[in-house]
């Protein structure tokens, strides 16, 4: 145990003398502000690359799945679960002392197909009950906290007519909620979406949000994903939205944070996957390396986003990047495929960025 301390203490300092990581730790700077997370694939789980492997010890203390723990994924046929890459991902958070999110119980998409044969809220229910149950259960105890329902209001805030709604109506909502604290009842149990900013999109979930709390369910959170963009939503939105989600008295995480650069074809905001576009060289100006001006705002727009997250710390529990370095991020294929993004804080070579640096930056001025 200690030689393999030593070993990865070691393996540290060469990545850091290298210039790879830099001398500090993000999740140490905020440690008592919130949890800074990310986002892991396979490769990642797995420590395929003991570069990344040191730094994501490192800067990060929770970890979300970015795909393995989707009931696709976790839970593809009936009575077939695939616990194999969750199961790896929680020993490598306890190896790293780093917490769990879970993501995500209850979610539309990425959903495996059996859920969409059950025809009677009955058959729906106790479908979701052995899910959350096998699921949450396995893990129970070693979550900080679920996603239990993910991306179930529209951006116009009505509900969105998934597979549950359809099946089930509004009932699925609560019941969600209430079969996930039974399954793990000290996690914390958080509703997830995008495009939180919208004021119609805002307004229903705080209508959502209500009935949950109404019908007697525990909902201790909600995350808003951070798929922004250099321009929006503004800064006065994002805070109208925390202070909004924090006065139903529950606490607020940002739960997928990356910033797109790149130009945005038909304005899309958020992360609704049938919105799609052509990959053009307009759309792609970046190919070969991001210009120092737009690292810049990139920078500055990261330090505005995380001075906004410290002024309300007492509202936000976690903050969560979604990915950890740019060759990584889904965005580099949303909504155009194949183009070079840069939304997250270290590089394709796992430097730290500018944005990393400003980030930090705004700790050492305390
Ligand atoms: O980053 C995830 C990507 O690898 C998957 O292909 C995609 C499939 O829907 O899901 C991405 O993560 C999504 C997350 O689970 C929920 N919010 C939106 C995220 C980006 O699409």
């Amino acid at each position: 145990m200690k030689s393999r301390l030593l070993l990865a203490a070691a393996i540290v300092c060469i990545i850091s003398a290298a210039g790879n990581i830099s001398a500090q730790s993000l999740a140490k700077a905020y440690e008592k502000d919130f949890l800074i997370g990310t986002a892991l694939n396979n490769n990642q789980i797995l420590e395929k690359d003991p570069v990344q492997a040191a730094l994501i010890a490192k800067e990060f203390n929770c970890y979300t799945a970015e795909n393995v723990m989707k009931s696709q994924v976790i839970h593809p046929e009936e009575d077939k679960y695939n616990f194999e890459m969750a199961d790896a991902l929680y020993a490598l958070a306890k190896k790293n002392n780093a917490k769990v999110h879970g993501h995500t119980l209850i979610w539309h998409s990425q959903l495996s197909r059996f859920f969409r044969d059950k025809k009677t809220p009955e058959e729906l229910a106790a479908a979701m009950e052995s899910h959350i149950n096998t699921v949450a259960g396995r893990y129970a105890g070693k979550t900080v906290s679920w996603d239990v329902v993910n991306e179930a209001v529209e951006d116009d805030g009505s509900l969105r007519k998934s597979t549950f709604l359809n099946v089930m109506g509004e009932d699925y909502l609560a019941l969600a909620f209430k079969l996930a604290a039974k399954a793990d009842p000290n996690a914390e149990l958080y509703y997830n979406d995008y495009s939180m900013t919208g004021k119609p999109k805002r307004e229903g979930v705080i209508r959502m949000v209500k009935k949950i709390q109404e019908s007697g369910a525990k909902i201790d959170g909600i995350g808003m994903q951070g798929h922004w963009h250099l321009e929006t939503p503004t800064i006065e939105d994002i805070e109208t939205s925390i202070l909004a989600y924090a006065a139903l008295g529950v606490k607020v995480a940002i739960t997928e944070l990356d910033i797109d650069v790149l130009p945005n074809p038909r304005n899309v905001q958020g992360a609704d996957i049938s919105q799609r576009a052509e990959n053009t060289t307009e759309l792609n100006p970046y190919v070969n390396g991001l210009p120092a001006d737009v690292e810049a705002k990139l920078a500055k727009r990261y330090q505005d986003i995380f001075a906004l997250f410290l002024k309300h710390k007492d509202k936000i529990s976690r903050v969560t990047f979604w990915g950890v370095n740019d060759g990584d991020s889904w965005k580099n294929n949303f909504p155009a495929r194949g183009r070079s993004n840069y939304p997250l804080i270290f590089d394709r070579e796992n430097k730290p960025k500018e944005a990393y640096k400003s980030i930090l930056a705004l700790k050492k001025k305390k």
